[in-house]
């Protein structure tokens, strides 16, 4: 009997021990749990991301690219801010940005020069800045710490080989090229990059540049530009559009004028030579409307979502990304160029080529 009063009182302070141990147990994690979890949910990186605007089918793939990576699931909390192609609106954004403490700034800068005061802000408030698509000139690099983009000049470069290659192979000669550049917003560094890739073939091989005007990426704008240059200039047989939505436009004008799109510049026709390659502007590369299109990759979320998971962290990057690209032609007259010493291989375009394109 006393055996078992002992029994039962050892078993009594052994169960009051286990739930006084369960009870501390718990309430260490019960402290530490929710508030870890809470953590947690928070957690997420802050980004404040100044968008150009959306004056293009690139620039919206680029937008989609980037806020359906940067979402809550992948452990974002993003701040987007279209500035509508200005940069005064830009600089109030990232100067929002700063306000509100975000851990970093995406900045796709709509022109190259004028960031040097708001970037030391941004600098100063220790938050780090990665600018994507085109670049900005800043005297202190160390105002931004990386950048995502593309070669602009190298996309020059290749339209401009090609047309070389393809008008030699023609039997045209340079003198017989008569050029309108249709640019893309000035200053920027896509517009310079392709812009001055002309300029400087045109020198190298003696084509003849009739005009250079920008129309913003916009088709509307490009109708308008070309259809102006098609009555001023009669001997007008290259449109070198900066941007697919210009090409777009510049069909439509050449169309609406009576004037032929075509390679056969010896007989009238006019070639249109694009970038970006997005799916508008290769839907008419199969239709033989855009002679060739060089390719620009939007898809830029999954190379910034890794920068600022790693800037974020205090890791180094590399200061400089650029994305791998394609051109597509629709004749296979050319099928490789050089540029930089190294070749180039143009894509004849196919319906199978374009189905298997994300954008
Ligand atoms: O080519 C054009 C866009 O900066 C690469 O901007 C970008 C350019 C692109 O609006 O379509």
């Amino acid at each position: 009997m006393k055996y078992s009063i002992l029994k039962n009182k050892n078993k009594i302070t052994g169960l009051i021990m286990l739930l006084i141990f369960i009870l501390a147990g718990f309430s260490g994690c019960g402290r530490n749990k929710p508030e870890e979890d809470k953590e947690s949910a928070t957690k997420h990186i802050i980004v404040g991301f100044s968008q150009v605007g959306a004056e293009s089918d690139w620039r919206v793939a680029n937008t989609d690219s980037i806020c359906g990576t940067l979402t809550r699931e992948n452990g974002f909390d993003l701040m987007f801010d279209d500035a509508q192609q200005k940069q005064d609106k830009q600089i109030r954004a990232i100067r929002n940005f700063v306000q509100q403490e975000v851990d970093c700034i995406v900045l796709a800068p709509v022109m190259e020069e004028g960031w040097d005061t708001v970037l030391q802000e941004a600098k100063d408030a220790g938050i780090p800045v990665i600018v994507v698509d085109r670049m900005v000139s800043v005297s202190d690099k160390s105002l931004y710490t990386a950048w995502v983009g593309s070669d602009f000049k190298k996309e020059g470069r290749i339209a401009c080989e090609w047309l070389n290659e393809y008008t030699k192979k023609k039997g045209i000669d340079p003198k017989d090229i008569h050029i309108v550049n249709i640019q893309g917003t000035l200053g920027g560094t896509a517009q310079i990059g392709r812009s001055r890739a002309l300029k400087d073939a045109s020198i190298n091989y003696g084509w003849d540049i009739l005009d250079q005007i920008p129309a913003d990426y916009a088709k509307a704008k490009s109708k308008e530009v070309v259809t102006d240059c098609l009555n001023r200039y009669p001997d007008l047989n290259v449109l070198y559009c900066e941007n697919d939505n210009e090409a777009l436009g510049a069909i439509e004008a050449v169309e609406e004028s009576g004037r032929k799109i075509g390679t056969d510049l010896k007989n009238g026709e006019i070639m249109i030579i694009s970038f970006d390659a997005v799916n508008s502007g290769l839907s008419k590369v199969l239709e033989g409307k855009i002679a060739l299109d060089v390719e620009c990759n939007p898809l830029q979320g999954a190379a910034l979502e890794k920068l600022i998971i790693d800037v974020v962290a205090g890791k180094r990057v590399d200061k400089y990304t650029y994305i791998e690209e394609k051109a597509f032609s629709s004749d296979d007259v050319i099928n490789s160029v050089i540029v930089d010493g190294s070749e180039q291989k143009i894509t004849t375009l196919t319906e199978e080529i374009m189905m298997e394109r994300e954008y």
